[in-house]
């Protein structure tokens, strides 16, 4: 700022503001001024770097870290839901929530990829609440195929094992938390897979690269 004004305030001969118009002004117009060269630049290089001192920018914003961010406001939310017997969600879960809802690849949820998982989340709240029959706050192993059935997953035993064995604990009981992770990530893929899949064919041709976007991020 003091640089940018010293410059704007021009030969006012008064202050640094005006050694330094001068000092420019000696430097421009060469000649008669020869002898003093070493001085003026010298001067100016003290100005510059007392300008710098002086420079106080704006304190950083607080750290963005949206995968906090959505934890937040999920947790929140599910704080007021008793029932559902939840710590809230884990923040890997709310990172791997962005990342595979993140279509447009921008590292955030807009406004309609969070309307989109918001209403999954209050879909499967429901399926979730049905299916923890005994209200311990887990949907037992016996009830997880249903479950899924309910959430709109029609599922071949062999994946539904590969999936208890991912998301659910010891006694292949699934949490709330595991629970919506777990349906976030089966829908995701249902639906990469069906954009890719355009002619219906079930079957889909992808490059290695696309491939490990795919799997990577999400
Ligand atoms: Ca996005």
């Amino acid at each position: 700022m003091f640089l940018a004004k010293a410059l704007l305030s021009g030969g006012s001969g008064s202050g640094r503001g005006g050694s330094l118009a001068r000092g420019l002004g000696g430097l421009l117009t060469g000649g008669g001024h020869g002898g003093n060269l070493g001085g003026l630049v010298g001067g100016l290089v003290n100005l510059i770097s007392e300008a710098a001192a002086q420079y106080n920018p704006e304190p950083p914003p607080p750290p963005y870290n949206h995968f906090t961010n959505l934890r937040e406001i999920l947790n929140k939310v599910l704080s007021r839901h008793q029932d559902l017997k939840t710590d809230g969600f884990s923040l890997d879960t709310c990172r791997s929530m962005v990342a595979v809802m993140d279509n447009d690849t921008n590292g955030k949820l807009g406004f309609e990829e969070f309307k989109y998982l918001w209403n999954n989340i209050k879909k499967w709240q429901c399926v979730y609440k049905q299916y923890d029959t005994n209200q311990a706050g887990a949907v037992g192993r016996a009830q997880l195929p249903e479950a899924l059935r309910a959430a709109g997953f029609h599922l071949k035993e062999e994946l539904c094992q590969v999936i208890m064995r991912r998301y659910a604990s010891e006694d292949g009981s699934m949490d709330f938390n595991n629970f919506i992770s777990c349906l976030v990530r089966l829908d995701s893929m249902f639906g990469t897979f069906k954009s890719l899949d355009q002619n219906g064919s079930g079957q889909i041709k992808v490059t290695i690269d696309d491939w490990l976007q795919l799997t990577m991020y999400s």
